[in-house]
């Protein structure tokens, strides 16, 4: 029997099959490919660090770069050229970067290494990407077309929506990324909470909130890792992650544009919600690459929840 489309398509490793299945626009499709390989490098480099940051040296004299840089070196320099970047900004960045020529599609937002504090105690880290049709000096929800992240733990998985709902992947040992989960979809509620900040700096209206969660018997989940913790309620079907405003720092802590709006678009796809206790994440305009924000994310009843109780004690 001839090689029919059927038997091509099993050639092709599930990622890039599902997208192309689901009709993902040909250059995001690829541009998505890219950066979901560069986690097979990041990953290499986590586990060559012996534990040494930026400022030592290797035995070659050369200084090592601490692996946030490292992974933001690697995702810069798989897109740079690509054809499909146009500029690119991290966490790592001062400013954003134009790395294509000025006429390429999409721009890139990233997290190269979230939870870096967290590699030496072998917790599980993570790589945040957001992907925009134009400026990152937007509201999410006109500029952004498709976001992902990596989780490096036991396993190497990948979680991404290109607005056609959200998938995880898992990268098997022949290097492919295999689908594992498809259509994600949360309950209308959970049963865990992953609460950031510290208790004394809570404002009375999220003491409250978190009151109301734990008589009603949620469990606590939280490592300080924003990638495992926010996986762990997407893989969970629900409950809610938070990192609020504190009676110091009133916009929290995590930032908005390279860490909450890339997951606040795959839990939107996958039916949750995200918002700052008040506002939809999506619909919050980002004024700089700095900018950080309250952050209340998981299934329906807790985010709409958060946000009653943040109304009656702003
Ligand atoms: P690092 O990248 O410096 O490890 O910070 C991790 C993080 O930005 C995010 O991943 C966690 O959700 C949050 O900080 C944890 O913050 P706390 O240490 O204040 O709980």
């Amino acid at each position: 029997m001839g090689e029919g489309i059927g038997d091509y398509t099993k050639y092709i490793t599930d990622l890039r099959r599902h997208m192309w299945i689901d009709g993902v626009e040909t250059e995001l499709r690829r541009l998505i490919w890219q950066i979901a390989v560069t986690g097979k490098y990041i990953s290499a480099k986590i586990h060559e660090s012996n534990r040494k940051l930026a400022g030592f040296q290797n035995i070659y004299g050369e200084e090592q770069l601490s692996l946030d840089r490292s992974a933001d070196e690697i995702l810069k320099n798989q897109l740079q050229y690509s054809g499909f970047v146009r500029d690119y900004s991290s966490e790592e960045q001062d400013t954003i970067v134009r790395i294509g020529q000025g006429n390429e599609k999409y721009y890139v937002t990233a997290d190269p290494l979230d939870g870096s504090s967290l590699v030496d105690t072998n917790l599980a880290i993570g790589t945040i990407i957001g992907i925009h049709k134009e400026s990152m000096m937007a509201e999410g929800r006109r500029s952004m077309v498709a976001a992902l992240y990596i989780t490096y733990g036991p396993l190497i998985t990948m979680v991404y929506s290109a607005g056609k709902g959200a998938h995880e992947f898992v990268l098997n040992r022949e290097g492919e990324y295999v689908l594992s989960q498809e259509n994600i979809t949360l309950e209308e509620r959970g049963s865990i909470y992953s609460l950031g900040g510290l208790r004394k700096d809570w404002t009375e209206g999220h003491r409250r909130y978190v009151e109301h969660l734990e008589e009603a018997g949620y469990k606590l989940r939280y490592s300080g890792g924003f990638v495992p913790d926010i996986n762990q309620i997407l893989i969970k079907r629900g409950g809610i992650f938070t990192y609020p405003a504190l009676k110091k720092s009133p916009r929290g802590k995590l930032r908005l544009l390279f860490e909450l709006q890339p997951m606040a678009f795959i839990f939107e796809q996958a039916g949750g919600m995200a918002t700052d206790g008040r506002e939809p994440i999506l619909a919050l305009r980002v004024e700089d690459l700095d900018q950080r924000c309250p952050i209340y994310i998981g299934s329906r009843y807790e985010v709409e929840k958060a946000g009653e109780f943040l109304k009656d004690h702003p």
